[in-house]
Formats: C-alpha cells, structure tokens, sequence
C-alpha cells in the first residue's frame, strides 16, 4: 500500500542538557523525513548522539527510484555476485549534507530506513548498504526489525544507501567485515593513540580467533569491547569529529560502525550444531543433521520432530505411533535419522524429545 504521494518532512530535533561532547553546543539530535517516490514509500531517520545545525536543509536528504540508465552503474559498485536490488523496492537514499550548512556531529550517526514494500521475516538476508562518494557499497547493517521492513545502520560519514538482498555466505561476510576494520586500523594509525590501537588490534586478534574455531560468543564479547573502547576515548586519542566541509576525517565513527556491521553479521554466522546449516537455515537448529531430512514437510527436520501427529508436543500419542511403526521400513515420520528404518536408533532419538515441542528450526 502506497502511503502518499507527496512529500512529507518531520523534524524532530532533541536539544537539552545531554550533551556529553568535547565542543560546547553539541545534543543528541534526530531528524526523520518520509519519501514517497512512486509507487514505493520510505520513513528516513538519521540519529546522532552529538551533533549541532541538524535540520532538514543541513542534512540533504532525498530518496529517489533508480532510474533505467542509473542502474548499471550503481549494481557496478556492489559486491560482484550475490548482491542484488530487490525489485519491490529500487529505491536509493542520499544524505549529501551542503559544505556550507553548518552540520557537525561526533562519533557515530545512525541511519534507519523503514519501508512497507519490503516484507520482515527474521531470516531476511534483506541488508542495508552504503557508499561513500561514489565508491562502492559495503554492508553497514546492525539491526532489522519486525513491523514494515526497518533497518539500522551506521555510519561515520555519509553518502547513498541501498537496501539490497545479500545471499553470500555469511561466515565470508564476517572475513571481509574483520578485514575492512583491520584496514580501517591500518590507514589511520597515525591518528589514532598508539595505546588505543594496540588495544583495538588485540582485541581484533582475539575476536578473528574465537570466529575460526566457531566461538560467536566470544567473538561477539569482543567486539562489543572494541566499540566501547573506541567510544570511549577522546578526540585527542582518536579523531571523532565530522563536519559538512568534509575537511576532517571522523575515525571514531568509521571504526563505530564497522564495528557495529560485525557485530551483526557474527550472529549470521552462527552454526549451533556444527552440521554445516547456519541456525537461520537449519530446521534442526542444535541436532547434527546435515541432510535436512523432513518427511512431514513442516520446517522441523524429521530428527528434531517425534511429533507426528502435528499437535506441537511430543508426547505417549506420538509413542504409540513409534511403536506401531517398529521394525518398518521406509523413510517415514518415525525414522528420525532417515536411515529408512524405523528401529531402536530412532526409538532413543525419540526418547530425548519426549514432552518437548518439535524443533527449534525455522518454523
Ligand atoms: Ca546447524
Ligand atoms: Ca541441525
Ligand atoms: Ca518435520
Ligand atoms: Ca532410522
């Protein structure tokens, strides 16, 4: 559904006694502006935590449909395969703050898209991208969510942003995003504190470690600790100030949101079971079962799911039906492993999921 045709613009700006930055006149400050370049719509917000001269007039924002002779030129800039632009929303956003509009922020600023002509689903390989100047579009999503189609990302700078499908392999997502921050490390370290950095690169280290022997948590733990240490310093330690005559370099915030994109992106990586299914792919999330057998055909791979009468619990109706189908042969509800045998592997199987509900998988 087609919101409305015409352009609305809402502007919120937060101003109070907050204001936690090294320069005096700077609050946390949000601006939100709808677009409705038909027949699609998009609500735009940009969240700062410190920034000064925030309207809509400093921030430059627009959204417009990708026109037939733009196209090449911007899937040119995307990653080589597995990236494409939804057809239910080519769509792209441009944040080009005017040099001389006075807008300053500090850190990290967030930008939220929310759509209605993009479906939600928790498994949605649905990203936000963003380019800087022309370059190409790199993956700074931190978070989606339920509603219309909401995604968050951040950003040290700005520039276009892209919300595209991105069917690659997660864990090689994850190897590029470490590798864009150790990048990042390595162009500014003359700017940032060599304490800092040699606190930033350990726990890097550490967290590339804990990601190659599948430790997410522990990856996540760190990386978290990377963003809070940078959040942490000072702009004497490192550079955190960005400002619309772009003639300073906001390493803080790069750092931040690279950071941030990882952290998200560890999660996708995720493999619980080790089977070689991602949890957000695996209809037995923490059962080994590689080949995904699901007679039944209800997301719950066969091995996780003594339920077969569909009534969402396993339970002595279930058993009577395992005991009935003993001895048989065929890949069937009751063979768990799908070995084409009803037996005493799958009678064991079932007995570790009495009275639990089927899965957990994708539903
Ligand atoms: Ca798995
Ligand atoms: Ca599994
Ligand atoms: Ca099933
Ligand atoms: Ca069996």
């Amino acid at each position: 559904m087609i919101r409305s045709t015409v352009l609305i613009i809402a502007i919120a700006v937060a101003q109070g006694a907050f204001a936690r930055g090294d320069l005096p006149g700077r609050a946390p400050g949000t601006l939100t502006q709808n677009f409705a370049p038909s027949p699609y719509s998009v609500e735009v917000t940009a969240d700062f935590a410190e920034v000064s001269n925030l309207s809509a007039s400093s921030l430059g924002l627009t959204a417009q449909v990708i026109s037939p002779i733009d196209m090449p030129g911007i899937v040119l800039r995307l990653p080589a395969a597995g990236v494409t632009i939804p057809a239910a929303f080519p769509v792209i956003v441009d944040i080009t703050p005017p040099a001389l509009g006075g807008l300053e922020f500090e850190g990290v600023a967030m930008v939220i898209l929310d759509t209605p002509d993009l479906p939600y689903s928790p498994y949605s390989r649905l990203r936000l991208f963003s380019a800087h100047d022309g370059g190409p579009f790199v993956d700074i999503t931190e978070e989606f969510s339920e509603g219309s189609y909401r995604v968050r990302g951040s950003q040290g700078e700005f520039s276009e942003f892209l919300i595209v499908l991105d069917e690659r392999d997660p864990a090689a997502i994850v190897t590029t995003k470490f590798a864009r921050l150790s990048a990042l490390i390595a162009t500014h370290t003359i700017a940032i504190d060599d304490t800092v950095e040699a606190t930033l690169t350990g726990l890097l280290s550490s967290a590339q470690a804990s990601f190659t022997v599948n430790d997410i948590d522990a990856a996540k733990v760190d990386i978290a600790a990377f963003e809070a240490a940078v959040a942490a310093t000072t702009s004497g330690q490192v550079p955190n100030l960005w400002r619309s005559l772009e003639d300073v370099t906001n390493v803080n915030g790069l750092l931040r949101a690279a950071a941030g994109t990882l952290y998200f992106s560890l999660e996708d990586a995720r493999d619980t079971d080790l089977d070689g299914l991602y949890d957000w792919q695996d209809n037995c999330r923490d059962i080994a079962n590689p080949a995904q057998c699901d007679t039944d055909g209800d997301g719950f791979g066969n091995i996780c799911d003594g339920d077969f009468d569909g009534n969402n619990i396993i339970n002595s109706f279930d058993l009577t039906a395992m005991r009935n189908a003993f001895g048989s042969a065929g890949v069937t509800d009751t063979d768990l492993d799908c070995d084409g045998m009803t037996n005493s592997f799958d009678l064991s199987l079932f007995r570790e999921l009495f009275g639990s509900p089927p899965g957990p998988g994708i539903p």
